[in-house]
């Protein structure tokens, strides 16, 4: 979703191919794509190239008269790398907790310590970011919107299922400065492809 709504954020022009978590992504085709049989992967005059942040990377120096990088020798270069890497970090405790309320079917296999760590890992995660915004800044960078709102503003998007984002309130207006865009929303999913409820709360009902 991060890459998809970047490519909308920068107008191209691009073929999108979904692959359903399962089975697509093991089979023998897409692994030539990505060895390790995730998304996204981006395929560009003969280039193949996975990992997002290498993506957000590569699109922003390949077309920077787009404006969403900071390339090298700009005054917010070093603070542009930091937040998309920051992006990763965040996104990481939302995967293992989409993982433990989500994809995890049997109740006997979840882990209400996990649930409960990985949310508190979270929100000290959230926490940096809120205070970084408590400024009045409107988005990451003092000089404006760039790719890294798009990478750490999927990382709040997941975020939220987990872990309530009014107690964060520069983060979450920051949150809805960014679903307001337009290119957000053309990056959703059309149907609930994952999250099939607003919020995934902590499990106490599991044994431990
Ligand atoms: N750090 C990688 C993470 C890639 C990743 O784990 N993608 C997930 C979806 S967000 C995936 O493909 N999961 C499918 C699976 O593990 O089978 C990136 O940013 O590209």
């Amino acid at each position: 979703m991060r890459t998809l709504w970047l490519l909308h954020e920068m107008g191209l022009d691009f073929d999108l191919r979904i692959y359903p978590f399962g089975k697509a992504l093991r089979a023998p085709e897409y692994l030539a794509i990505h060895p390790l049989g995730r998304v996204p992967c981006l395929e560009e005059d003969g280039l193949v190239l996975f990992e997002t942040g290498a993506i957000t990377e590569y699109l922003v120096e390949k077309y920077p008269e787009k404006g969403l990088g900071r390339l090298p020798g700009a005054a917010e270069r070093a603070h542009w790398l930091q937040w998309l890497h920051y992006a990763e970090t965040v996104a990481v405790h939302g995967a293992t907790l989409t993982q433990q309320h989500i994809v995890i079917y049997e109740d006997r296999d979840r882990s209400p310590f996990v649930m409960k760590l990985e949310r508190r890992r979270l929100e000290k995660a959230l926490e940096v970011l809120d205070t970084h915004l408590a400024d009045g800044r409107e988005y990451l960078l003092e000089s404006g919107f760039s790719a890294i709102d798009t990478n750490v503003g999927y990382s709040v998007y997941v975020a939220r299922h987990f872990t309530p984002l009014q107690v964060f309130p520069h983060l979450a207006a920051y949150y809805n400065r960014l679903s307001a865009r337009p290119a957000f929303a053309k990056s959703l999913p059309e149907t609930p492809a994952l999250f099939r409820q607003p919020f995934y709360d902590l499990r106490d009902d599991l044994a431990s």
